[in-house]
C-alpha cells in the first residue's frame, strides 16, 4: 500500500490529492503538498514541546471576546501570525497600496516608473538607486521603532503562546520589539546580511550600512570584483527563505491564525493564509476585507477592518493584557 502511495506521488501528487479529497493548488511543491495533507491530520509533539492538539472551535461564529477566552482558559497555545507593511505604518514606514501615503502614490521620491521597479532585480541592476534610498530611510538609526502591534507580537511569544510570526516586512522592527529569531520568518528578506552581485561574497548588514547612510551604492570589497552588494531582501522573481516552505507543516498545527497589516496581494505569501485547518479561527486586522477573508471567507473568521492599533488594542482589553503590553513597550523604549 505504502508503495503503491509513493509511486502514486511521484507521478503526479496534485492528482492523487485531489482525489483522496485534498483542495490544493499546482503551484505549490509536491513534497509540501505531501507533508501538508499527512500532518493535517495528525497530532505530533511541536518544536517548542507542545503536543500540536488540533484545535476546532466548537462556536459557529466566534467573536473577538470568545478567542481571547480561549486563550485565557489555555486552549489556544498555538497563535501563528501573517503580517505585513500594514503593522509598520503606525511607525510613520509608507506600506505600498494606502491612497496618499503608500509608495504607489510617491514614486516621484524614488525615481521610479511603477512601484514594483523598487524590488526588480533588473531594474535594480540598471540603476540600483531607488533601492538604496528606501534601505537609507529605513536605516536611519532612531528614525522607526516598533510600535504596539510588534510588541503585541513579542506578548504572545513571552506568554508562549507564539508558534511563529511569518512577516513580509524588511524594516527588521520584529527583531528590534525583541520577538525571538526562532519564532520569526522574514519572508521577504532582511537588512541584516547582504551579498555581492557579481562574485557572491556574503557581508554583514552593518558592513554596508555607512555606505547606504551616505547615500552611496555599497561595492564589494573584494579585490577585483567591485560588484554591487545588495542587502538580502528577497526581490520578485527570487527565491524566498527556505524556512518560509515550513508553513506548509506549520500552519495546519496552528490553533489560531492572526493576519495583520496585508493586502494579501503577493504570492506566495498570501497563499499561507488558506493552510490552516478550517475548523480553525482565522482573525483578520486590517484597513480592508483582503485576499481570501473576502473571496473564499470561512464561518470561524473574524474580521476587524479598521486601524489595526485600535484592533490590537481591543484584542488586549478581551485577553486583559492591555496594562501588561503598556508596560513592555515603556520598558523597551525607555
Ligand atoms: P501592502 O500591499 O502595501 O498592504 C498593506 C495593507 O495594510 C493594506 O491593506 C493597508 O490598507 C493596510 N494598512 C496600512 N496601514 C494600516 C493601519 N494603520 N491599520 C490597518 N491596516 C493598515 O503591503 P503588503 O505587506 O501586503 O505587501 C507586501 C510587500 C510590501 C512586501 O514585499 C514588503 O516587503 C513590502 N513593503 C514592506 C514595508 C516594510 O517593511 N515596512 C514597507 C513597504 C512595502
Amino acid at each position: 500500500m505504502l508503495r503503491r502511495l509513493i509511486i502514486a506521488i511521484r507521478g503526479d501528487p496534485v492528482s492523487l490529492l485531489h482525489r483522496l479529497g485534498h483542495n490544493v493548488s499546482r503551484s505549490v511543491p509536491a513534497i509540501c503538498l505531501i507533508n501538508r495533507t499527512l500532518y493535517a491530520d495528525c497530532q505530533r509533539p511541536l518544536r517548542n514541546g507542545k503536543v500540536g492538539r488540533l484545535y476546532s472551535t466548537s462556536i459557529q461564529h466566534p467573536s473577538l471576546r470568545d478567542i481571547a477566552a480561549e486563550i485565557k482558559a489555555g486552549r489556544i497555545t498555538n497563535v501563528v501570525i501573517m503580517a505585513g507593511a500594514g503593522i509598520s505604518t503606525p511607525s510613520g514606514i509608507p506600506d505600498f497600496r494606502t491612497p496618499g501615503t503608500g509608495l504607489y502614490d510617491n514614486l516621484s521620491k524614488y525615481n521610479l516608473p511603477y512601484a514594483e521597479a523598487i524590488f526588480d532585480l533588473d531594474y535594480f541592476s540598471g540603476d540600483p538607486k531607488p533601492f538604496f534610498t528606501l534601505a537609507k530611510d529605513l536605516y536611519h538609526e532612531g528614525c522607526y521603532r516598533p510600535n504596539i502591534v510588534h510588541h503585541f507580537v513579542r506578548l504572545l511569544s513571552d506568554k508562549d503562546v507564539l508558534q511563529k510570526m511569518y512577516t513580509q516586512n524588511i524594516d527588521g522592527l520584529e527583531r528590534a520589539a525583541g520577538i525571538p529569531e526562532d519564532k520569526l520568518v522574514e519572508a521577504h528578506g532582511t537588512f541584516a546580511t547582504a551579498t555581492c552581485q557579481k562574485c557572491w561574497k556574503k557581508y554583514d548588514g552593518d558592513d554596508i550600512k555607512e555606505a547606504i547612510l551616505q547615500s552611496e551604492v555599497p561595492h564589494c570589497q573584494h579585490p577585483s570584483c567591485n560588484g554591487v552588494i545588495k542587502p538580502d531582501i528577497v526581490f520578485f522573481g527570487e527565491q524566498l527563505p527556505g524556512q518560509f516552505y515550513n508553513f506548509v507543516t506549520e500552519l495546519p498545527l496552528a490553533q489560531l491564525l492572526v493576519v495583520m497589516g496585508t493586502s494579501l496581494e503577493v504570492h506566495p505569501f498570501a497563499g499561507m493564509a488558506s493552510y490552516v485547518s478550517r475548523s480553525v479561527p482565522r482573525i483578520l486586522f486590517n484597513k480592508e476585507v483582503a485576499g481570501s477573508f473576502l473571496h473564499e471567507p470561512r464561518p470561524s473568521d473574524v474580521i476587524l477592518a479598521g486601524d489595526i492599533v485600535a484592533s490590537v488594542e481591543e484584542f488586549c482589553r478581551h485577553l486583559r493584557w492591555s496594562k501588561e503590553l503598556h508596560e513592555l513597550m515603556k520598558r523597551d523604549t525607555s
